[in-house]
């Protein structure tokens, strides 16, 4: 049998929340594939430990095969001590009245801090997930104060853009998700994300289609489309009083998945990861881009055609990370 690999998830206790809806997915094997013992680290705050506590207890009682242990704990170096794959939920939540900067400045505190922790508990090779809000900034913040962590195994999750967009593609045609593929989502996991279907295509009897031709309305893909899935998570929260969770939870395990055991061949994903500087996108940046993934590493499809209201759309969730990336840093004294 394989020697199980540790997973932490961080904002664990958030009940009927992500953490709730993900911690059985990676007891049950839809992380890390159906083979993959796994011992799961979760942490949480003080004032959060009894409910942390139940679901320890509940892990317990579900009996899951692969699971092999369990740490509930809100000791952040006891949490991330030997990590293979941390998976960041936990956070600070704007509160109503409450200034952007406070927010950013609670969760630049709290990335910096499990930054150092994870940096020098994680196994060596530690991947990294970041989910709290904001996404791409956390990683970015967690990236800078976490430099021995090589920066290619730092993302952020915008994979739950990507399946919504595949989603909405695939109610469009009433054809089945499974058949579309290779939507894109650019920039920021927030309202200025482009997402993109310009490459996407549909499986059909002939091959591989343009979904962009098969769906026939420019006008639906440059607007609605967009709209769509940018506010899909307020959409959400207005009908069921609470955020998604178990669509989030659902795509944090296809990021590490995929990440870890490598996409389908001929198949990209949206991942949020450090620029490299590809399709004009400031360097440094935690920026989502369409990747591929290999033997555990992520690489950026290259030389997709961008056409102007793309490029336009890529611009905007640009500089609004780096306004974004400003802010932090001021957080920082
Ligand atoms: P919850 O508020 O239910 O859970 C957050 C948990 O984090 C709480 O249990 C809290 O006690 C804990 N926490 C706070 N500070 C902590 C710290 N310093 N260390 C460890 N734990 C800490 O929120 P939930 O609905 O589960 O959402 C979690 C985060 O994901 C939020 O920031 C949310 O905005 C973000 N989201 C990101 C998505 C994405 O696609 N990237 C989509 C869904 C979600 O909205």
């Amino acid at each position: 049998a394989k020697p199980p690999l540790t997973v932490l998830v961080t904002g664990a206790a958030g009940m009927r929340q992500i953490g709730y809806a993900l911690i059985p997915l990676i007891a049950k094997g839809a992380m890390l594939g159906p083979n993959q013992p796994v011992i799961i680290h979760m942490l949480d705050i003080e004032p959060a430990s009894q409910s942390l506590n139940a679901v320890k207890m509940e892990l317990i009682d579900s009996a899951f095969p692969l699971l092999k242990g369990v740490v509930a704990t809100t000791d952040v170096v006891e949490a991330c001590s030997g990590v293979n794959i941390a998976v960041m939920v936990g956070g600070f939540r704007r509160k109503e009245g409450m200034e952007r900067k406070d927010v950013m400045s609670k969760n630049v505190s709290i990335y910096k801090a499990q930054a150092s922790a994870l940096e020098q508990h994680a196994a060596p090779d530690c991947k990294v997930l970041v989910v709290a809000n904001p996404a791409n900034t956390n990683a970015l913040i967690l990236k800078e104060f976490a430099p021995s962590i090589p920066e290619k195994n730092i993302t952020c999750l915008t994979r739950l853009d990507h399946n919504r967009a595949l989603g909405q593609i695939s109610q469009s045609l009433d054809v089945p998700v499974s058949d579309v593929k290779n939507v894109i989502i650019w920039g920021n996991h927030s309202s200025t994300q482009y997402p993109d279907a310009n490459h996407a295509t549909v499986t059909t009897f002939s091959g591989d289609e343009s979904a962009r031709e098969l769906i026939g309305d420019d006008k639906w893909l440059q607007t609605e489309f967009i709209t769509t899935v940018q506010e899909r998570g307020a959409a959400i929260i207005k009908a069921r009083k609470l955020s998604s969770a178990l669509s989030a939870a659902s795509s944090a395990c296809d990021h590490i998945r995929d990440w870890v055991l490598g996409t389908p061949k001929g198949t990209w994903v949206s991942m949020g990861v450090c620029s490299d500087g590809s399709y004009g996108v400031p360097p440094g940046l935690m920026y989502s881009f369409p990747v591929t993934c290999d033997k555990g590493q992520w690489s950026i499809v290259q030389g997709l055609k961008i056409d102007e209201f793309s490029r336009e759309k890529m611009d905007i969730t640009a500089k609004e990370l780096m306004e974004e990336k400003t802010l932090a840093y001021s957080c920082l004294n």
